[in-house]
């Protein structure tokens, strides 16, 4: 094993990743702040689907209005318009969050509390808005939940989006680690991307809305983290990956050193 190659950090994708929260979460938020602006557009689960490949909620939106209402382009404040449906679309996520609908994935829990008691840092990069990360993880694993991150990385804190590798740049700037000391866990072909141009060696959990997309590139895709009591479907292989049911720290190391 090389010294550089030994296990620092996992980097962790919100939403698809820790929790399924687009559809159940995001998308009826987003419909809620739609209804509170007087507006005629729904986003059922299909059409969601095709605007998850926009990542950002005020990028989606402004995508989502070029498609199919480019006349409401036409305002003198349209970024200001969007920021504020946008904001209302947070407010009605947190919403959701304090209603404690959303789980979190098999084994992301488990996964966190292991990688802490063995020091390995833990980092959230996501283009999601910052509050949406604490709504989700204080609703799912306590009002002090954020400290056990060393680092997040979070929404508009780089311009570029995923599929642009910037956030995990930033992340790994702040970490002081380089790509091969860290794991990303991913659950989207645009998350999958941005880690792989920021040379992250990079594990796939897939969920309803991801399971068909591209991972080529990933150390392995599975159906997620996998717990004794619930273990994980491999959906591609990794010689690491035989015999093994759920992910733990020692598996990690393990897929990072190949
Ligand atoms: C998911 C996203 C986010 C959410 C909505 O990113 O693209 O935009 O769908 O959140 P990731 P916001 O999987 O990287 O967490 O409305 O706050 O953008
Ligand atoms: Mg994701």
């Amino acid at each position: 094993m090389h010294a550089n190659n030994t296990l620092k950090a996992v980097l962790f994708d919100v939403d698809g990743t820790l929790a399924d929260t687009e559809q159940d979460g995001h998308r009826p938020a987003f419909n809620a702040a739609f209804q509170e602006f007087n507006l005629p557009w729904h986003w059922d689960i299909p059409l969601y689907g095709d605007l998850l490949q926009i990542t950002g909620g005020k990028e989606r939106i402004r995508y989502f209005m070029e498609q199919y209402a480019p006349e409401a382009l036409n305002r003198e404040d349209l970024d200001e318009w969007i920021a504020s449906v946008h904001k209302t679309k947070t407010r009605h996520f947190k919403k959701l969050m304090e209603q404690g609908g959303i789980p979190l994935r098999p084994g992301v829990k488990r996964l966190i509390h292991e990688l802490r008691s063995k020091n390995i840092k833990i980092a959230i990069a996501t283009t999601t808005t910052p509050e949406n990360v604490a709504y989700l993880l204080q609703s799912t694993m306590g009002v002090d939940a954020m400290e056990l991150f060393d680092v997040i990385g979070a929404g508009d804190i780089v311009p570029k989006k995923k599929p642009a590798p910037d956030i995990y740049f930033w992340v790994m700037e702040k970490l002081k680690l380089e790509p091969a000391q860290c794991l990303a866990i991913e659950d989207s072909e645009n998350g999958l991307k941005a880690a792989l141009a920021a040379n992250l060696p990079t594990l796939i959990t897939v969920n309803n809305y991801t399971r068909l997309q591209n991972f080529e590139g990933a150390l392995a895709v599975l159906s997620d983290l996998g717990e004794p009591e619930k273990e994980f479907s491999q959906i591609t292989h990794n010689p690491v990956l035989v015999d093994k049911h759920w992910i733990d720290t020692g598996t990690l190391q393990q897929l990072t050193e190949k």
